[in-house]
């Protein structure tokens, strides 16, 4: 049996590896079912020019990736694939599938979508055949209604070590150096790893909370340098961006980390890209970091203003992120902060006092995103919102004209001023001017006048 994993392309300014499907990947190749990935994103493919590969490599089935983002381009793609006449099943698995397994089988006319993590279930169902037999969390058109609330999750793995590595060697990390992930980097080529999955925060706005039911996973630190070490020695990895939702959830997992990369005296720059929540962290924690090797984290902000931090359910105060900021700047370590423009309450004061925050602080890089009410989010649910198609390519940079005190031109205004007021400053120029190589240049500049975070 063969299958082939996919990653669309999309428009984006980022590109990480595909991990998600490279731990399916690996998952298939502990049961010994043969399976390649192809990366249309980092290789610039159509799906035309994919359709070219599988008519090439006759997979039996084909296992598609699919956030909001890729939504329109993945059911394109199964639907290609469906009308070619050729004899392929085609599983939809993701992010975007796990929240609407219902509408993603309709307009794909995929055979099944996979809900939650999909290595236990993917493999079971590859070994069953390809035919679903209430393997839990796989669903069929068959199986499902719309507006069905009964969707379960699929079975996942509880030992986050029992996991192999994501398949590195079908992936080849070392092939991913023209966008990378967060502003800056230190050295060619990065490794992205992922210590852990869940975050037990309750964001409203963020779909983690429905995605990992507020729950945390570790790996073992040996697991994880076992990991690193792999990058290093075979992929040539000279630096590591972790992307776990908060890798300081646990004191004791993030002191382990530092230690044993020291411990083991591994040669590696690192950075925290997705974000670190400032309430976690204190000064033997970052000082543990710094003389690890640390040399950026981000912090989610969001806003300045005490109020809307409160009804997002953000809970952390502008005390603790100026705290955190801080002491990233004591030890030299670059910090970024993540604002979003157009939560409830908003207004240009608040938005004024969120660049103000950000201006007076020692913050290095600031993101300002204008809010994008994210499928799988409590502000999802709460607006009652229906996913539109049309609506994916404007996601992050048109504001959605949701709010009492504002328009949406207000945040466009607001976004551009922050981005002004907070970049052009010499102080900012001076501290990243070494981080500006020449080969991402134009890229960097892209992102900040693009004025989003994609
Ligand atoms: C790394 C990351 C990125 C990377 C790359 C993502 C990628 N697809 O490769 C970058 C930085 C590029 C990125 C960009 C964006 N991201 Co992002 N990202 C993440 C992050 C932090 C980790 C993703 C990851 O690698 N997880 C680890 C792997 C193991 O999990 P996984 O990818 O989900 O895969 C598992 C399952 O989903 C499933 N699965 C996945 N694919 C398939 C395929 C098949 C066939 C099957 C059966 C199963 C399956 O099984 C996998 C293994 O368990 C997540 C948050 C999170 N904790 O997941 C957000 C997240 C996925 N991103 C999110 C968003 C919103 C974005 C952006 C739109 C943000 C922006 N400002 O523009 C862009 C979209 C870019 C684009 N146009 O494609 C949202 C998605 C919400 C949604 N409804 O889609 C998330 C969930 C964060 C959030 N706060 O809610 N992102």
């Amino acid at each position: 049996m063969k299958i082939m994993l996919i990653r669309v392309h999309v428009h984006t300014l980022q590109l990480i590896p595909p991990l998600g499907l490279g731990y399916i990947s690996s998952s298939l190749d502990k049961h010994g079912i043969e399976n390649q990935i192809i990366d249309g994103l980092r290789d610039n493919l159509t799906n035309e020019n994919i359709l070219e590969v599988i008519k090439k490599e006759k997979p039996e089935a084909v296992g598609i990736s699919c956030m909001t983002a890729e939504y329109n381009v993945v059911a394109d793609l199964s639907n290609i694939i469906k009308n070619s006449g050729l004899k392929v099943k085609v599983i939809i698995g993701g992010v975007h599938a796990t929240i609407f397994p219902y509408q993603t089988l309709v307009d794909s006319q995929a055979d099944f979508v996979i809900c939650g993590e999909g290595e236990k279930a993917f493999v079971q169902l590859a070994m069953n055949n390809f035919d679903n037999e209430g393997i839990k969390g796989v669903y069929s058109l068959a199986d499902l209604k719309e507006n069905s609330d009964n969707i379960q999750f699929a079975e996942y793995e509880e030992n986050l070590d029992n996991l192999p590595f994501p398949a590195w060697e079908k992936i080849r990390p070392e092939t991913y150096r023209q966008r990378p992930a967060g502003l800056i980097y230190k050295k060619m080529p990065i490794g992205y790893v992922m210590t852990s999955r869940g975050c037990v925060c309750a964001c409203t706005f963020c779909a983690n909370p429905f995605l990992s039911n507020k729950r945390v996973r570790f790996r073992s630190i040996e697991n994880v340098i076992a990991e690193i070490k792999l990058l290093i020695e075979k992929y040539g990895i000279k630096e590591i961006k972790f992307i776990d939702d908060n890798l300081a959830f646990k004191k004791e997992h993030i002191m382990s980390l530092c230690r044993a990369i020291i411990d083991n005296n591994l040669k590696i720059a690192w950075g925290c890209t997705s974000g670190l929540r400032a309430a976690n962290l204190d000064e033997e924690i970052v000082s543990a970091m710094k003389k690890a090797g640390c040399y950026n984290f981000n912090i989610g902000i969001e806003s300045a203003d005490k109020n809307i931090l409160a009804v997002v359910k953000k809970q952390e105060t502008p005390e603790q992120f100026t705290r955190a900021i801080n002491l990233a700047h004591k030890y030299n370590i670059v910090c970024g902060g993540f604002f979003i423009f157009g939560l409830p309450g908003e207004t240009k004061e608040t938005m004024q006092k969120s660049i103000d925050f950000a201006v007076k602080s020692e913050l290095a890089l600031a993101t300002f995103n204008v809010l994008d009410i994210l499928p799988g989010s409590q502000m999802w649910k709460d607006l009652n919102y229906k996913f539109n198609r049309n609506e994916i390519e404007n996601s992050y940079s048109q504001p959605r004209e949701i709010y009492e005190n504002i328009t949406g031109k207000d945040i466009i205004e607001m976004q551009r001023k922050a981005l002004r007021m907070f970049y052009f400053r010499p102080k900012i120029f001076f501290r990243l001017l070494k981080f500006i190589k020449k080969e991402p240049v134009f890229y960097f500049l892209e992102r900040l006048f693009k004025r989003v975070e994609t």
